[in-house]
């Protein structure tokens, strides 16, 4: 390239650089962000505009919630799984990972522990375990009996993420008291779910979340980082969480798993996972957004917090035996990934534990304004 070439690139970049600024500032104002500039953040991270894409999600989340944050704790009941993800520690065939299935008293025990530490939400968890992932008529028994349980023991809001379920099943989770819903398409590209969710089908995924949603539940949808996504996949996928109509929407960076055909895939850096974040932040200003511990442990959290994330995940109770998913051990029985733990990072980013009353309050407002939003629809048509 001779000098004028150069010049006239280096002029371009940074005419680009100052026009993504000038962007940055109006979706900190409430104008929301393009596509084109979603990818061209996710693929040139600058320093100082990852600055002021964080304040701007920042400032979208203060708008929306003010410095109250929900936390939801985590109960992973059961470890066996038929599946076969490739990423995923519990796929079945690893004899590395450590299986266990949680009785109805520890699962009740554990609920109350949560809820005594003061967390908003229960998250019961499980693997897709050939115990009770079957279409037989008592099917998925175990959970319907937890989410009663939980909901007897604690009164929390409960949210079910035990892999597809039918439709059938879905109404009794709901008549025994979920509000919510899990269940992570981790990718819109089709090729790459099939590499991923190695022998399962994308649209069945795709359809359990659909009918939890007409039934009135909460849907929650989530997305893998560094597994080979492109930026515009990314995107792409942020486009499916709205058209799905997602209530809560995350995404987490994959963590190589011992065991696993992707356990040689050297770790991803988390930035991609924040960027996520705040690109979230900015496009689904009122969602609520994970800052997961089950990915960087408490080291972690405050990064998470600081791109817009609203809701601490994965707290889960020590001395439990329970596990984690990504990270199965990690800060989980030094009481880290705690109530008390995570305080004085909340206390750092100038953020609080919303209470239990507001947490309550969200989740009917927001069941209330989808009913309000699908019968529009309904009129419209
Ligand atoms: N078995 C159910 C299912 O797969 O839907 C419930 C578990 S689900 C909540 C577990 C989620 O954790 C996956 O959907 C994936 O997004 C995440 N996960 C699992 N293994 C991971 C890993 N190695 N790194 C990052 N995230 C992971
Ligand atoms: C988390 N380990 O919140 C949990 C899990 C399941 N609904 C969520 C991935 O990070
Ligand atoms: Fe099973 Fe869920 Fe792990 Fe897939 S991600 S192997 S379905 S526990």
């Amino acid at each position: 390239m001779n000098n004028n070439h150069s010049a006239t690139g280096i002029h371009a970049y940074r005419q680009g650089r100052s026009k993504l600024a000038a962007v940055l500032e109006k979706a900190a104002d409430n104008a929301g962000i393009s596509r084109a500039a979603m990818i061209r953040l996710l693929d040139s991270p600058a320093p100082s505009l990852l600055d002021k894409l964080f304040a701007a999600a920042r400032r979208q989340r203060d708008r929306h919630f003010g410095n109250r944050v929900f936390l939801y704790g985590f109960l992973y009941i059961s470890t066996h799984c038929r599946n076969r993800c490739s990423f995923c520690f519990y796929r079945k065939s690893n004899t590395r990972a450590i299986r266990y299935r949680q009785t109805p008293a520890e699962i009740a025990e554990s609920a109350r522990q949560l809820a005594r530490s003061g967390v908003h939400l229960i998250d019961l968890t499980a693997g897709e375990d050939p115990c009770f992932s079957t279409d037989a008529a008592n099917g998925f028994a175990p959970v319907i009996d937890a989410v009663r349980s939980i909901r007897e023991e604690t009164d929390l809001p409960v949210m079910a993420s035990v892999g597809v379920v039918p439709d059938t099943v879905l109404e009794k989770l709901a008549a025994a008291g979920a509000d919510w819903y899990a269940c992570y398409q981790e990718t819109y590209n089709r090729q790459l779910f099939d590499q991923l969710r190695v022998g399962q089908s994308f649209e069945a995924r795709c359809r359990s979340k659909m009918a939890a949603k007409a039934r009135g539940m909460l849907v929650e949808e989530g997305l893998l980082c560094g597994v080979g996504e492109t930026s515009r996949d990314l995107v792409k996928s942020f486009d499916a969480m709205s058209r799905l109509g997602a209530d809560q929407v995350r995404a987490m960076t994959f963590v190589p798993q011992a065991g696993t055909p992707m356990k040689d895939q050297p770790a991803p850096s988390h930035l991609r996972e924040i960027i996520a974040i705040a690109l979230m932040r900015i496009a689904f200003p009122g969602l609520l957004i994970p800052a997961s511990l089950d990915v960087g442990g408490l080291d972690g959290l405050r990064m998470r917090l600081e791109a817009g994330a609203n809701v601490v995940t994965s707290l889960i109770p020590p001395g439990r035996g329970l596990a984690g998913v990504a990270q199965s051990e990690l800060d989980i029985e030094d009481g880290r990934r705690s109530v008390e733990g995570i305080a004085p990072i909340l206390h750092t980013c100038r953020l609080q534990p919303a209470t239990v009353d507001q947490y309550r309050h969200w989740v009917a407002e927001r069941k209330r304004s989808a009913c309000f939003h699908d019968c529009r629809l309904a009129r419209a048509c």
